[in-house]
């Protein structure tokens, strides 16, 4: 463990009253103002929240898997938008150089990444490749000292405000697959790179994504991660199974909360002379609720766990990603059932989060990606212990 268990202790409680006190109050602006005020933005810098994963050796935190699960099952309690910020620099816009770059490029990365004063985004998804990972169609093409990347990004989470990007492109013009892809720390600001405009989504308001397009943009060679070619799928991979835990252990925050939000409303709302929460259908709702994120949360620490301890664990993120992120699913659907119309109205918050945890079951892969990826496994295990 980085932290002993009173400093661990003492951080969840830190950001549970950081997301009760400051937060939870700011959701309405937030949804309403898309932006995140930059009070917050400064408190989040100064909580640490950007290097909470990133080592303690490049100015972080360090966490292991299982407290970085525990951080975000506090802060996962807030709108997802508000995660979404610093998110990208705990996991997906900074593991790729934390965990395959070179000396150099965590030396130069790490440090401004871990401060927050440098965002890091993650472009794997394409306008044609996106669930088909390994499809990758951007290019990289060596000419001399660089490599020239060409092609476009899509729906990349914090790319208008990114200063360093974890690039997927083909190095390998004459492959198809996985094998061909490299990936590269691509700096913004580099000619031939620019940004589209920040998509209209569904929900999660205050997080923002947008294209990312490389037109003939060279960039040195040393900004192949790792140093090597045709590792840059498997980087993407690895990234993705630790970011996949940690979307869950944000399911599980969120999922936490909402059921809160549901009881103070069933217990305090009156219908037929008595409260919603004495109605055994209502109950019902709750009690479901209630063994779900359980579940969930239990997954998500048994796989960090697993993790921290060394094992390979992508059946086990997949399982947990995919559990949870349907859990509060159907956890914010019955939110807006127990709220009845004031569930359908902007003002309460169910109607919101439920639009915002709608995202969990597609981003960093879709429940039918971790279906996939799970039956698969268990596929290939059966065939060795049948010896086939
Ligand atoms: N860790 C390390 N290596 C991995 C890995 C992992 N978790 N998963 C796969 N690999 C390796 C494989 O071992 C294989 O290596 P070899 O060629 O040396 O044997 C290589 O990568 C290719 O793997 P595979 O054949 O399984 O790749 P597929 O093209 O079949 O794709 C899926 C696998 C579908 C699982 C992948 O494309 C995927 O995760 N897609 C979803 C992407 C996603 O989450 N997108 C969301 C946007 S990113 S925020």
């Amino acid at each position: 463990m980085a932290l002993d268990s009173d400093t661990l202790a003492q951080l969840c409680a830190t950001l549970r009253r950081f997301v009760d006190e400051q937060l939870i109050p700011a959701e309405a602006e937030v949804s309403e103002t898309d932006a995140i005020p930059d009070r917050l933005l400064m408190q989040m810098r100064d909580l640490g929240l950007f290097g909470l994963t990133a080592p303690e050796s490049y100015g972080g935190l360090g966490l292991t898997m299982e407290e970085e699960v525990m951080a975000v099952f506090e802060l996962g309690r807030a709108a997802p938008a508000f995660r979404s910020v610093f998110a990208t620099n705990v996991g997906i816009g900074m593991q790729g150089i934390a965990i395959d770059g070179t000396d150099a490029q965590k030396a130069a990365y790490l440090p401004r990444l871990a401060s927050g004063e440098l965002i890091g985004s993650f472009a794997l998804t394409e306008p044609d490749v996106g669930s088909d990972a390994g499809a990758v169609k951007a290019t990289a093409r060596r000419e001399g000292d660089s490599y020239v990347l060409n092609g476009t990004k899509r729906f990349i989470t914090n790319a208008p405000y990114a200063g360093l990007f974890t690039v997927m492109a083909r190095t390998d013009p004459d492959s198809r697959g996985a094998a061909g892809v490299s990936a590269f720390a691509v700096e913004a600001g580099t000619p031939g790179l620019s940004t589209g405009k920040p998509e209209k989504k569904m929900g999660q308001q205050g997080a923002h994504v947008c294209d990312v397009i490389f037109e003939e943009c060279r960039v040195p060679a040393s900004a192949l991660i790792g140093g090597v070619e045709g590792q840059g799928f498997k980087t993407a991979m690895k990234v993705l199974d630790k970011g996949r835990l940690h979307i869950a252990a944000a399911c599980v925050g969120l999922s936490e909360r909402i059921i809160d939000d549901m009881l103070d409303y069933a217990v305090t709302r009156r219908q037929f002379g008595k409260s919603l929460a004495e109605f055994q259908l209502v109950q019902a709702m709750c009690a479901d609720s209630r063994a779900e994120a359980y579940a969930a949360r239990c997954m998500v620490l048994d796989a960090a766990r697993k993790r921290d301890a060394g094992q390979d664990v992508s059946v086990e993120a997949s399982c947990a990603k995919m559990f949870a992120s349907e859990a509060v699913g159907r956890i914010a659907d019955r939110n807006v059932q127990v709220h009845g119309g004031n569930g359908y109205i902007r003002e309460y918050r169910a109607e919101q989060l439920f639009r915002d945890a709608r995202l969990f079951r597609i981003y960093e892969g879709t429940t039918q990606i971790q279906q996939i990826i799970i039956a698969k496994a268990m596929v290939a295990q059966t065939r060795v212990r049948l010896g086939l």
